[in-house]
């Protein structure tokens, strides 16, 4: 049943999902850079900041733009490890590592590249677009390094290629397992969380979508209105690091 926004929630959305958290066997929560605002990190699509604000995200997250300026690209990833390194996890991170005891089968999808997730003490994650905290040589794809923030362009140390941040660019494939792994999950959970995304992005966004078609209940949690808003059976709008816990509170 697709109550979203639009029709007036029979009872509180907010009691309604915790009722359905409660009685999921399996849960897939979907997070974006939402959740990770409220620690003080730009979300992608937000005005970026200083040095960055005359840049477009998605047009520095491709390939062609590495290609064409690899030391802006690269320097535009070591500005935001910084931004990475000194955010702590906020509440709405600490609310999901809670949900991950209380459910038998729990499954973290993120769209977000910062590992808050991991630094807030959830286990299971599963880094759909990569991961800022590694470094690729950009011809063979193998590791060089961790998370350098020195803006001087590393290379690799056997074939002398740039280095790169092990992320997801657009146009680029989601690794194989990641989108196998997050595909299956949503498939078969009970409930399905879309936290904190413009649900924008594919193949990301498609994962709310399969797992409505495969019967599951779908919470979204955002402060704004999302192409997945109408489709959801319980939209709680509000700020994640607000949100969440409430959730978890209205779970006893
Ligand atoms: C793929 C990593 C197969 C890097 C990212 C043309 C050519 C090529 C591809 C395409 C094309 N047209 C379409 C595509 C597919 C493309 C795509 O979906 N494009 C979109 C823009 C239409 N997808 C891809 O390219 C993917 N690969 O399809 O491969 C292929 C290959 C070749 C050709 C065709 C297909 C790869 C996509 C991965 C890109 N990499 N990130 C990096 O981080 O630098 S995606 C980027 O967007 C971010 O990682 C982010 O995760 C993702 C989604 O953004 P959000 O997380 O949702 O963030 P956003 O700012 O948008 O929204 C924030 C939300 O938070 C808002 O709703 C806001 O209301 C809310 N919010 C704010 N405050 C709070 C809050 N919520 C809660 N609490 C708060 N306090």
């Amino acid at each position: 049943m697709a109550s979203g926004e639009s029709s007036a929630a029979t009872s509180d959305p907010l009691a309604r999902a915790a009722q359905q958290l409660r009685r999921a066997r399996s849960v897939v929560v979907l997070t974006g850079a939402g959740i990770s605002a409220e620690s003080g990190i730009p979300t992608f699509r937000e005005a970026q900041t200083g040095l960055w604000a005359r840049f477009d995200a998605s047009e520095l997250a491709t390939p062609e733009a590495f290609e064409r300026d690899p030391q802006l690209v690269w320097s535009w990833y070591a500005w935001r490890r910084r931004l990475v390194r000194e955010a702590q996890p906020n509440p709405g991170h600490f609310a999901l590592t809670e949900l991950e005891t209380r459910v038998a089968q729990f499954t973290l999808v993120t769209q977000n590249v910062d590992g808050l997730h991991q630094r807030a003490g959830n286990r299971r994650v599963i880094e759909y677009h990569g991961s800022l905290m590694r470094t690729l040589c950009s011809r063979e794809g193998i590791t060089i390094a961790d998370a350098v923030e020195d803006e001087t362009l590393p290379r690799c140390h056997r074939c002398g290629a740039p280095g790169r941040p092990g992320v997801v660019w657009f146009g680029e494939l989601i690794p194989a397992e990641a989108l196998e792994c997050s595909a299956s999950a949503a498939r078969e959970c009970n409930v399905f969380m879309s936290v904190g995304t413009s649900s924008l992005v594919y193949p990301a966004a498609g994962l709310a979508e399969a797992a409505l078609r495969a019967g599951a209940y779908v919470i979204e949690v955002n402060p704004a209105a999302t192409p997945l808003t109408r489709l959801a059976d319980a939209v709680l709008r509000g700020p994640s690091g607000t949100v969440l816990p409430a959730l978890l509170d209205a779970m006893h």
